[in-house]
């Protein structure tokens, strides 16, 4: 059992008034709330040890450098890669997502296939797309049924020898569908094709084994894991990472330059020109030590135990249609009222100091898919509480009163 009003202790915004109301957060998906230990963890880094990392003799870069070190130790100790050098520091999903589409751009050819899936965010539709334009390979996508599940039947007809990556989300920002992405993974391999997953809204809610899912590459971002925003990572098998090319150019990438040609740097640097977001790394640390403390299976609990509740009280309200209604969901509710525009009910909420994602969450297709121009999205962390919701739902019904 998590100790929820305690734990709400740890989250200073959570203790404040929005339009003369009490706050209640309910948009996690989009970007969940941090700790006090990270915000003086960013805090402690520039009232200390700020200096540039990786370059310096001096003692601050030395203590700097060790401690943004320590945090892709700590990855590759959380998510159990095989080896430190396969986590590659980012500014965040978006950005992991686009230095693989086009780091592949060396590997592809023309009518090669790339395969992602309906139920994708832009950050892993548009790359794709980019990475196609340039090589003259194919896009196919997996479908979704109505549930808002991927249909596996026809993945299995889309895959063939042609097949050089899939890249597939693990959980939907939009629905909430919990992926099965080790099935999907261990059929690309049959054809050789490797395997994307964009992790961003399962790492905060589920303990993830990237040698158990034995996945080439995932993308996640801090600031969905309680983490800083800027900062995120990129996981990829070390014989992939050795394929690639470098993606972007500049200093800390290289082992030596000439005007003639340049080598590069060993793994992970070949992948992170450029200074970093050194306090953002460090206190992504410790954002995955906070994390470690709460229990990421407690917190799985705990979160399907407030959709249930949100998912029972929501189908009260008449003329409620929920989006996404598979059985293996994380916490997100997507839902819309008959008649009712979801950007007018999620502005009536936010006066009552809710906030709730509306429209249609960088997911179009999955939009068009159900005909609907978005949704209302509530998405659930562990320090929600079912009063929360309570008050949500009443909140809700209160607009369809003054909008109907
Ligand atoms: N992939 C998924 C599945 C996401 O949900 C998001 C962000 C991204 C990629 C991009 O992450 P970023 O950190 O690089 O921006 N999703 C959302 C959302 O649902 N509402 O706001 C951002």
């Amino acid at each position: 059992m998590l100790a929820i009003q305690k734990i709400r202790l740890d989250f200073p915004i959570l203790n404040q008034k929005v339009n003369n109301k009490p706050l209640i957060y309910l948009d996690n998906a989009a970007t969940s709330q941090k700790p006090k230990v990270v915000i003086d963890a960013i805090e402690t880094y520039y009232k200390t040890i700020n200096s540039n990392v990786h370059r310096g003799v001096h003692t601050l870069s030395q203590l700097a450098t060790d401690a943004y070190e320590q945090t892709r130790n700590k990855l590759q100790n959380y998510f159990n890669a095989k080896h430190t050098h396969e986590i590659i520091f980012t500014r965040g999903t978006t950005e992991s997502i686009n230095l693989v589409a086009s780091s592949f751009t060396s590997l592809l050819n023309k009518n090669d296939e790339v395969i992602i899936s309906a139920l994708e965010h832009h950050s892993n539709i548009v790359p794709w797309q980019l990475l196609c334009e340039r090589t003259g390979a194919i896009l196919r996508v997996i479908p979704m049924n109505e549930k808002g599940e991927l249909v596996l039947d026809s993945y299995k007809k889309l895959l063939n020898k042609n097949t050089k990556i899939v890249a597939v989300s693990h959980v939907s920002n939009a629905l909430g569908t919990i992926n099965p992405i080790k099935e999907i993974i261990d059929l690309a391999h049959q054809y050789d094709a490797a395997v994307l997953i964009d992790g961003a809204q399962a790492v905060p809610h589920m303990q993830v084994d990237f040698q158990a899912l034995d996945c080439d590459f995932y993308c996640a971002s801090a600031h969905k894991m309680y983490g800083p925003t800027g900062i995120g990572f990129l996981y990829g098998k070390e014989k992939w990472l050795h394929k690639l090319p470098p993606y972007h150019g500049g200093g800390e990438m290289i082992k030596e330059v000439t005007f003639e040609k340049t080598t590069y740097a060993d793994l992970p640097h070949k992948f992170e020109a450029g200074t970093p977001n050194i306090a953002a790394g460090i206190a992504f640390g410790t954002a995955i030590e906070y994390l470690e403390k709460i229990g990421v299976s407690n917190i799985a609990t705990y979160e399907n135990e407030l959709l249930h509740y949100a998912t029972q009280e929501i189908l009260k309200v008449e003329d409620v249609t929920i989006y996404g209604t598979s059985e293996n969901k994380a916490s997100v509710l997507s839902f819309n009222i008959k008649n009712i525009h979801p950007f007018d009910i999620g502005s009536i909420v936010d006066k009552l100091g809710i906030a709730v994602r509306t429209g249609h969450h960088c997911t179009q297709p999955i939009m068009q898919f159900f005909k609907i121009p978005g949704t209302v999205r509530a998405s659930f962390s562990f320090y929600n509480t079912k009063e929360e919701i309570t008050l949500f739902i009443e909140a809700v019904k209160r607009a369809k009163r003054m909008l109907s």
